[in-house]
This record gives structure tokens, sequence and C-alpha cells, in this order.
């Protein structure tokens, strides 16, 4: 008898997660589940190997303009290893309850919300990397950059709001719009720019990848827990984490074997930047 009762009092606390749990039950929780806990495992192992292939690749650059873009990339996995040890420290997830109306209304619902904030971070370097290889303009390049900001930080009060869940999509309608305005630059504008400047074969490329690879992040984020829940927390967060694989790896390693050449479509000469203008810093 006594020894059932403990049992049923396990098989609760499994079930009923306390509000407030601290940070290292959380690491438990995460490593308690091997698939969710590969889904960061993984993303820090590419990351890093990721970093160490754009340091091969860009060994010889000498054109300032193509290590901006070199730079830009590395920041792109620079953020996102730091990203995922975050997730799978324990530190950038929360339980959190969901309000009346979600399929899950009531309980404790596992958030990744370090996911969207370093979103914040990292997708502004894919977008000057985009931008600068079509060959675009300061505006439209900081424009995609501050709406990028905007979506990710909308998307993470999306994740983040408890009190309805009218508000909870309203957000996801703002961060929308403001993901329209993106599509809108890279599929229009830079596509424009970029049959200007001669790199529209390795921009188309990046497009497909970079677009529909980005829909797929809204799509998970209304299937998975945040959203509808119909798919379970460690499906969506792999689900993420391939996605991330295409927008930012592969898109990554793209990027670094053709600037490897230096192609003249991208480089700018030595005094590109210079804060003095005319003249090139002493080691370029
Ligand atoms: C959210 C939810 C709210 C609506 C929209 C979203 C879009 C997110 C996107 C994320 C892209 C992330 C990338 C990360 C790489 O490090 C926030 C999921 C539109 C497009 C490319």
């Amino acid at each position: 008898m006594v020894h059932s009762a403990a049992l049923d009092k396990a098989a609760l606390a499994q079930l009923v997660q306390p509000l407030e749990m601290t940070q290292s039950e959380i690491f438990q929780h995460v490593f308690d589940d091997p698939v969710l806990a590969w889904s960061f495992v993984a993303n820090i192992a590419l990351a890093g190997l990721t970093i160490l292939l754009i340091v091969y690749l860009g060994r010889n650059l000498t054109d300032p303009r193509a290590k901006l873009i070199a730079v830009s990339v590395m920041l792109i996995s620079v953020v996102s290893i730091s990203s995922y040890s975050g997730l799978a420290s324990g530190l950038t997830l929360s339980f959190i309850e969901m309000p009346a109306g979600h399929a899950m209304a009531g309980e404790e619902v596992l958030t990744m919300w370090g996911r969207y904030l370093t979103w914040t971070f990292s997708t502004p370097f894919i977008l000057i990397a985009l931008g600068m290889i079509a060959g675009s303009n300061l505006t439209k390049i900081l424009t995609s950059v501050a709406f990028t900001i905007a979506m990710c930080v909308t998307g993470l009060a999306a994740a983040l709001t408890t009190s309805s869940l009218v508000m909870r999509w309203w957000w996801f309608v703002i961060s929308s719009l403001f993901f329209l305005v993106i599509v809108y630059i890279i599929l229009v504008e830079w596509t424009a720019d970029a049959k200007n400047a001669g790199t529209i074969d390795l921009f188309n490329t990046l497009k497909i990848l970079t677009v529909v690879g980005w829909f797929g992040y809204p799509i998970l984020w209304a299937l998975g827990v945040e959203g509808f829940a119909v798919l379970d927390v460690a499906i969506t967060s792999w689900g993420y984490s391939v996605l991330d694989i295409i927008t930012k790896y592969i898109v990554t390693v793209l990027i670094m074997v053709w600037l490897a050449k230096e192609p003249s479509e991208v480089t700018a000469g030595a005094d590109y930047g210079a804060s003095l203008p005319g003249f090139a810093p002493a080691d370029d």
C-alpha cells in the first residue's frame, strides 16, 4: 500500500510540472529526453565545425568586403553555438502555463524561449551576408535587419504571453507581417540587385534555401506546443534544429566555398569601408 502510494506520488510529479522549476531540474529534464538533448548537442557540434570551416576556407581572403561577408557568416554560427549552449544548460528554457483555449490549457509546457531571443542576433547576420552578396545598398540591408529583429522579438512575445490565447496569436500575426517585409526584400529587391551585380546564380540558390527554410519556422511554431500543439516538444525542437542546419550551416558553406575564390563581383578594393577615405589599413 505504502509502496504504491509512493509510486503514485512519483507518477503525479511527472505529470504535473511544479510551477517553479530550478535551472538544474530543467537541465535534468532536458537530458532525461535524449531526442531533445541531441537536438541541442548536434547543433553545438555543427556550429563549431562550421566556424572551423569558415576559418579554413577564408584563410587567404584579402579584400575587406569579402572579409566582411566571411565575418558576417561566422557570426551566425557564433550566435548559434551560444544559443544552443543556453538551451542545453537549461538557462534559456522554462515551463510556461498555457492560457485558456490552448490545446494544453492550464498545463506547464516546456518553452524554448532562448531560440526566439537568439534569432534576434543570428538572423541579421544572415541578411547582411545575403544583402552584400546581392550587391544591395545600406538602406535595404538595414531595413531587413530591423525587420528581422522586430520579427524575432514579437515571436518571443508570442511564446511568452500567458494571459490570453488571442494575444499569443496576435503577436504571431504581427511577427508574420514583419516576416513578409523580409520576404519581399529578398524575393523582389535583392533578386533585381543580384542580377545587376552578376551574383544571381549563387543568390538564387541562397534565396530558395532561405525563403523556403524561413517559412518553416512559423509553420513549426503554429504546429508545435506554442501553437496548436499537434507536435510534441522534442519533435518541434528537432524541426527547428533541422531548419537551422539548412538556413545557417548549408547557406554558410555555399557562401564560403564561393567567397574563398574572391570573385570580382564581391570585392571592392583595399580601402573599402576605410574610416579615413582613400587610405587602406596597413594589414590589408
Ligand atoms: C516565429 C513565430 C511568429 C511568426 C514568425 C516566426 C518566424 C521565425 C523565423 C525564424 C528564422 C530563424 C532563423 C534562425 C537562424 O538562426 C518567430 C517562429 C513569422 C522566420 C533563420
